[in-house]
């Protein structure tokens, strides 16, 4: 009998994910729709307009939707919603990717950014807790390469860690509660340590969605300049939608143990620049200031990951190459450039 199977029937798993609103979140949740086996919850926060844009899609893709894809009010911030939540739901697995992502924010906001990112998980991790006293609950951790901060590239398993701002440092205290669950109660948790991924769907105010939204604006003449703070850091970008697979492959297997997920190349923001305008025909030199308010008080200049275990023991391959991702992104955002044009009144080409 295919495994997933009993008594020739299909065993459905049950996904709980926190931050399935964003980017991610967005990916898990079609990726495990997309397998059959799965019934996806997604928590999400009351706000004055709602905020759906990224799984709005699901409902419409998925014919099934009604009955396996559900969404519940709770925040990491209410540790009494999280319990009713996972009560209610007692779900298989858990993915906790709610988070304030911002690093820039997180220095205007750093109690609230150590709040949701840092106690956030450890109240989603004693709600686990409680459950699991009933029922084995797998635990997913979404940590960051920020963590390791300052450290000397390339960054593994074993670099230490040197987190260089609220978020990271909370990011960093989230990670060893994951450690410490696995270590003191048996807990099947996992920390993935992934480095920066991106898509289409990446908020705006992101370095990679920026170039792209501004110069894809830029090319449609909705835009002159692109203005941008420290273009010298360089990271080690990956599409999105390939590392969320790494997340699902760590809960698929007999240990649970802590991986990193990355490219294993980094490049500088100048050459995602020089690709994006590039490939509008456009120069970025002659679009791009400078304004110091989109700069941080300390900065991570290098990330470069190593992501040789995820590749031998998940056997985790990436599809999207970075080339491949900064295309799709423009070509992403130049459609969107060219409805907002049209919408102003202009006539299609
Ligand atoms: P996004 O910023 O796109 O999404 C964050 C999600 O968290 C949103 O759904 C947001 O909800 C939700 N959220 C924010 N605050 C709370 C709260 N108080 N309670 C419940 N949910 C909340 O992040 P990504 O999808 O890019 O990243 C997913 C996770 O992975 C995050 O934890 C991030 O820190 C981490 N990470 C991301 C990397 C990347 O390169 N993308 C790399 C490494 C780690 P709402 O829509 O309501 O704001
Ligand atoms: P990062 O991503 O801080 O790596 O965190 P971000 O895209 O914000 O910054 C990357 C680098 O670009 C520089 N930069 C700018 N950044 C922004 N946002 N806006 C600008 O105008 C700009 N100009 C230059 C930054 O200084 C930085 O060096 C992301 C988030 O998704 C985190 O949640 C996640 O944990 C890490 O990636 C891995």
């Amino acid at each position: 009998m295919p495994p997933g199977f009993e008594h020739g029937a299909l065993i459905m798993k049950r996904a709980l994910v926190t931050g399935i609103t964003g980017q991610d979140g967005s990916y898990l949740a079609e990726f495990l729709l997309g397998r059959d086996d799965y019934e996806v919850h997604g928590l999400v926060r009351r706000s004055s307009s709602l905020n759906r844009q990224r799984i709005d899609p699901i409902i419409r893709n998925f014919p099934d939707a009604a009955e396996r894809f559900h969404l519940h009010y709770a925040d990491l911030a209410d540790a009494s919603s999280l319990s009713q939540v996972m009560e209610e739901i007692r779900p298989d697995e858990v993915y906790n990717l709610g988070a304030q992502s911002h690093v820039r924010v997180s220095f205007d906001q750093p109690l609230y950014t150590a709040d949701v990112v840092g106690l956030g998980t450890l109240r989603i991790l004693e709600a686990v807790r409680q459950l699991n006293r009933s029922k084995q609950v797998k635990f997913y951790q979404a940590s960051s390469s920020e963590m390791f901060g300052s450290t000397n590239p390339p960054q593994g398993l074993d670099s230490p860690f040197h987190p260089r701002s609220p978020y990271s440092c909370a990011k960093l205290y989230a990670h060893w509660q994951t450690i410490n669950y696995r270590e003191a109660y048996g807990m099947y948790a996992c920390s993935g340590i992934l480095f920066n991924h991106e898509s289409p769907r990446r908020g705006e105010s992101f370095v990679t969605r920026k170039i792209t939204l501004g110069a894809t604006r830029i090319k449609e003449g909705l835009q002159k300049k692109l203005i941008m703070g420290n273009l010298d850091a360089k990271r080690d970008w990956g599409f999105a939608g390939d590392y969320v697979r790494a997340m699902w492959l760590m809960l698929q297997q007999d240990q649970p143990e802590d991986f990193v997920v990355a490219m294993g190349e980094t490049y500088a923001i100048t050459e995602f620049l020089e690709i994006a305008f590039n490939y509008l025909g456009l120069d970025y030199t002659d679009f791009v200031e400078f304004d110091q308010k989109y700069t941080r008080p300390s900065e991570v200049d290098v990330l470069l990951g190593d992501p040789t275990k995820a590749r031998e023991k998940l056997g985790w391959v990436p599809e999207v190459d970075f080339k491949g991702l900064v295309h799709m992104m423009v070509e992403h955002d130049l459609e969107l450039a060219r409805r907002e044009k049209y919408a102003l009144g202009y006539q299609p080409a």
